[in-house]
This record gives structure tokens, sequence and C-alpha cells, in this order.
């Protein structure tokens, strides 16, 4: 499902210089992504065709992303920082919108490309991941005043009771006949529905409260300059209204991980708790300020739910077809299901040490 590039596409936006070359970047799941390459000192660029069957309203993303990145914008130049590199910049078109859609329907957009710095799959240190864990701190800290409402792009995005109404829906529809094949798969979804559900039933009732969050907070969203401090939050596609958990969930999910998203090898993946004790404390020492004690009570337990969120998103659409992700391969959902479920165990295995962790590192930013 890769996109074919409009012809001349480039000359819809409104760029500095001469296009070299534009070529295919990056692993994301669900955009296709293109590095524009321009001759001389010229900025380059990063232009993306937006997945219009996840995304189901481009225009109010883009705006959502322009609200967040303005707000961005000031306060990384009130706090001395360079705003051209810490924030991502939205390059419009050549009439002023945010997007370009072309004759086929299809969604484009663009954005500065941000020199000089590094991506990871991974977290190789535990150092590494506490200036993650600042870095999403410090996005969260930033945006939590902003007052503008964003529009609701991804209604239910993280919301368990939402994921187990498509996962009831598709399970009953079973489309392509794949459900009897991972009845094994299915139990582990079915017996951590009530556990899974009580948390998102804090953010329901208020207890867990509503913020400005990103919502893919995985490790290759952040870019890191040469010394190893978080540069710039980008993917800014999910930024939504929702609960701060989410993000240090979904980033513990990534950075701890000892293997793959989708790797194969199941002895590969377990959760590495140095690396979970750096982020946890490279991101309370932003955010400890702001949290309440029921976000602060749940961070340990929003990496399970983020990881279990994942099997489930994984598994649902193997048993829909394989029609949200991207897959190389017949069973790549299967695979990545059993590798985030690898995962799961061994945070459930880890439990008491991971919420121990937490523990200490607020009692130490406390004293
Ligand atoms: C998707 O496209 P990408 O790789 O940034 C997905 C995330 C998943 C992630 C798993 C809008 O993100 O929620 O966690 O894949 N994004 C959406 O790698 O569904
Ligand atoms: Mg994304």
């Amino acid at each position: 499902m890769s996109a074919i590039l409009p012809a001349n596409i480039e000359q819809q936006f409104a760029i500095e210089g001469t296009v070299k070359t534009i070529r295919p970047l990056g692993e994301g799941l669900i955009n296709d992504t293109f590095f524009i390459e321009t001759e001389g000192d010229s900025p380059n660029y990063i232009l993306q065709r937006k997945n219009k069957s996840i995304f189901k309203d481009v225009p109010s993303m883009m705006d959502n992303i322009h609200k967040v990145t303005g707000h961005l914008k000031k306060k990384i130049v009130a706090r001395g920082g360079d705003p051209m590199r810490e924030a991502l910049i939205v390059t419009p078109t050549t009439d002023g919108k945010l997007y370009y859609q072309d004759s086929h329907g299809e969604y484009w957009a663009a954005c500065l490309f941000i020199e000089d710095t590094i991506t990871y799959q991974t977290a190789d240190s535990p150092q590494l991941a506490a200036q993650g864990g600042k870095g999403i701190g410090l996005f969260q800290a930033m945006l939590a005043d902003m007052k503008e409402p964003l529009a609701d792009i991804l209604p239910g995005f993280h919301n368990m009771r939402f994921r187990f109404e498509q996962w009831d829906d598709t399970l009953r529809r079973d489309p392509v006949g794949r459900k009897a094949k991972v009845q094994k798969e299915i139990e582990w979804i079915e017996s951590r529905r009530a556990e899974m559900l009580a948390l998102w039933e804090k953010a329901e009732s208020g207890e867990i409260p509503t913020r400005v969050t990103h919502n893919d907070t995985k490790i290759s969203n952040i870019l890191f300059d040469q010394q190893g401090n978080v540069l710039c939050v980008i993917d800014l596609d999910t930024v939504l209204s929702s609960i701060v958990l989410n993000d240090y969930g979904d980033a513990i999910r990534s950075y701890a991980n000892a293997g793959l998203e989708d790797d194969e090898n199941l002895d590969n993946v377990y959760i590495k708790m140095d690396i979970f004790e750096g982020y946890t404390k490279g991101y309370l020492s932003e955010t400890i300020s702001f949290l309440n004690a029921a976000e602060i009570d749940n961070l340990a337990f929003s990496a399970k739910y983020i990881t279990f969120e994942q099997v489930l998103r994984f598994l649902m659409d193997y048993i829909d077809g394989d029609n949200y992700y991207k897959v190389k391969s017949e069973d790549h959902n299967l695979v990545r299901t059993h590798a985030q479920y690898k995962l799961l165990q061994s945070m459930e295995a880890s439990y008491g040490e991971m919420c121990r962790i937490v523990k200490d590192a607020v009692d130490s930013l406390k004293r």
C-alpha cells in the first residue's frame, strides 16, 4: 500500500531551494514518509502521505498539529531554546494550507527536516532513557497550559472500553476465518479484560485527568542531539486530549524492550529494568510538580496497559485480515502479537519491582 508520489508534488509546498531527490524514509506502520533533499544550503524537508482510512479528518489533524507546535514554539523561545530545532515546523502549501489533497483524494503534508539528529529503535543506556523521559515530560509540561481545544481526531484511541467494543465486533464478524487458529491468543486478552478496563474507568470518572498528550511516544518518535539530549518530539499526528499515562506507558513499551516490537525470537524480548528506571526518573523529574496522586500511582500499571492494548490491536488486526497496520508477511501481525505478549508477561513478572522503582523515584524527588 505504498503511495505513488504525484508528479511534481514538491511544487505544491512552500519549499525553499531546488529539490534534488525525494526518497522513502522510515518504518512507520501507518503513513508513507519521504525525505525531500534540496540543492546546496537550502533546508531539507519531510513529506508524508497521511493514511486517510485511519485519520478520517486530516484537515483537523493538521490543525491540531499547527496549534500544538505554535504553543510549543512560544514556550521554547521563552526558555531560550531554538524553536527551529526543538519543535516541528509545518511547511504550508503554496496557497497557505497545512496539507495538499491530490487528484486521488490523498492527503499530503510537509515539515522542515531537522538536521544533525540521532534516532533510536530501542534505548541502549539508562542515561539515554532518562533523557527520553525528560523529553516527553517537558513536552507534556509545556503543553499543560494550552487553552485552545484539540479536535478528537481519533475517538477512543487509548480507551480500553472502545478497544473492547472493536474487539468484540471483530470476533463476532471473524471476516477471514482466522479466529479458530488463535484461540490461545484470544484467551490472553479475555483473561485480562477486567483489570485493563479498571484503569480506563479511572479516566472516565475523572480521577485520572485529561491533558494534552502525544499518544505515540515510542523512542523512534524522538530526535536526540549528538550529546544524547532530547532535541524534538516528532510525529504529532496523534496529539490529543487524553491521559498522560498513555505517553509514559507507550514509551516504556518501546524504550525498555530488549527485543524488537516484532521479534521472532521471543528469548530476545523482555523488559530491561535499568532502562525502565532511567526513563521513570527522567520523566518524573519534569512532571512531578503537576501529576496528581492517581497518575503517579498508576504509572507502573500503564506500561502493562499500553502493552496489553498493543497485543489486542495487533491480534485484532490479524483476525480482521490485516487492514490497519502495514504487514510484511501473512502472519506479521501474529508475530507482533506474540512478541508484545512476551513483553507483557515480562512486565507482569517484574511488576512489584516496577512499582518499587516508581515509588523510590518519587520519594527521592520529594526529598
Ligand atoms: C502506529 O505509524 P506509527 O508507527 O507511528 C500506531 C501506534 C502504535 C504503533 C506500533 C495512529 O504508529 O498507535 O503504537 O504503530 N499509530 C496509530 O508501532 O495507530
Ligand atoms: Mg505515529
